[in-house]
């Protein structure tokens, strides 16, 4: 591996230990099964217990996998699986990842680099992948799924993007697909964190396909046995009709089509007022979230209507690290997901207190910091 390949995760640290395995095992089940199925890959994620909350480990598994499918010539396509049934994935493993970033900040810094990094492979990569999501699919779970070439929709189905509850905001190029979506829904699904389930993902192109999760194995089966993809997952297809978010479509469209996030909340506090009910839950949302993640997210998805995904991948790296350098996520993560008391105690507390040379900060190059991805030519040229 030298120092230019584009495959290599940056500077990567040294593997950590795993974590200490329960006093009822003596295996230490991988968290990735690589399951080799004839001219099918399958990699199954497999963290249960943690509804896959996604670590370098895993991250790991599958950037060093990528490669060799793209040049095995006996390997036709690869699927992404879950063997929880609750979650696809879940997101990062955020408690870890807080944890680690007071004891080692570069270890995470790494971090962030690697699943950035494995987004733009997964962008690349050469061969169909099909995603099989039948459960929760949020922050880090988008971002292994959303660049694949096939991206099914079970019954549990669940997206979102919730990072601006833990002091985050939408990252692992995920912004860019946002940002793409008919103006504002993408804008509104990233400030807010609303769930979708299948039939508005569906419409909105995040999910390519329909299909209950009892025909996942059936599918499987005839994948290992290289039956084309597009006619097999188009005849299983079925339609969910229009859901929810498509029917509150024209009201998104009025409260957040404004240029900034102060007229976004302003649109909102007056219709709550004119007594829209819509309005008003979606206000109280807001407000619980970091404002400081708002107004970063706010900025980051209006950027990313004229990045392509690689620069939103540079300019996502360059978010996480101020991030992890400010408070909002760790208190986040405490609140939220560690003592659960819901009350976070965000800086600054309110969005007037948000000021435009703050949000400029974040956003600021990190000069040879800046996380360095080979544009897609050179990653072509890799054979990914
Ligand atoms: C916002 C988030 C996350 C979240 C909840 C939020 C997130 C995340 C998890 C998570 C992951 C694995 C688990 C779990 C929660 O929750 O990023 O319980 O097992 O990873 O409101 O961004």
């Amino acid at each position: 591996m030298t120092e230019n390949d584009p495959l290599a995760a940056p500077m990567a640290s040294p593997e950590p230990p795993s974590e200490t395995a329960s006093a009822t095992t003596s295996i230490d089940l991988a968290k990735v099964e690589l399951r080799r199925r004839g001219a099918l890959l399958q990699i199954d994620l497999n963290r249960p217990k943690a509804l896959n909350a996604f670590d370098d480990e895993m991250r790991r598994a599958i950037a060093d996998e990528i490669p060799r499918i793209a040049r095995n010539p006996d390997i036709y396509i690869t699927a992404i699986t879950s063997s929880s049934p609750k979650a696809f994935c879940a997101g990062g493993d955020v408690r870890a990842l807080t944890r680690e970033a007071r004891e080692d900040f570069n270890r995470v810094k790494n971090y962030f680099q690697g699943e950035y990094s494995l987004n733009w492979l997964l962008d690349c990569f050469s061969k169909p992948t099909v995603s099989f999501i039948n459960g929760i699919c949020m922050g880090s779970g988008a971002g292994l799924s959303c660049y694949n070439t096939h991206r099914i929709a079970g019954e549990n189905y669940k997206f979102a993007m919730p990072e601006t509850a833990i002091g985050l905001f939408p990252d692992v190029g995920v912004a860019h697909v946002l940002a793409k979506l008919p103006w504002p829904i993408g804008l509104y699904l990233g400030l807010t964190g609303r769930i979708i389930e299948r039939a508005d993902a569906f419409w909105l192109g995040l999910a390519t396909h329909c299909i209950n999760g009892d025909a996942y194995e059936g599918i499987l089966e005839k994948l290992a046995d290289a039956q084309p993809v597009d006619p097999m997952l188009d005849g299983l297809h079925q339609d969910q009709g229009a859901g929810p978010l498509q029917g509150e479509q024209t009201m998104i469209e009025d409260l957040f089509s404004a240029g900034s996030l102060v007229e976004i909340v302003n649109n909102l506090q007056q219709a709550s007022g004119a007594s829209s009910p819509f309005a008003a839950k979606t206000l109280s949302d807001l407000r619980m979230k970091s404002p400081i993640s708002l107004a970063i997210t706010d900025r980051h998805i209006r950027e990313c209507r004229n990045l392509d995904l690689r620069q939103t991948l540079i300019q996502d790296y360059r978010l996480a690290v101020r991030c992890l350098e400010a408070s909002d996520f760790y208190e986040g993560v405490r609140a939220i997901l560690i003592d659960k008391d819901g009350k976070p105690s965000w800086q600054p507390s309110s969005l007037d207190q948000v000021m435009s040379e703050m949000v400029d900060a974040y956003f600021a190059p990190l000069g040879n910091d800046d996380l360095k991805l080979p544009s897609r030519t050179e990653m072509q040229a890799a054979r990914v």
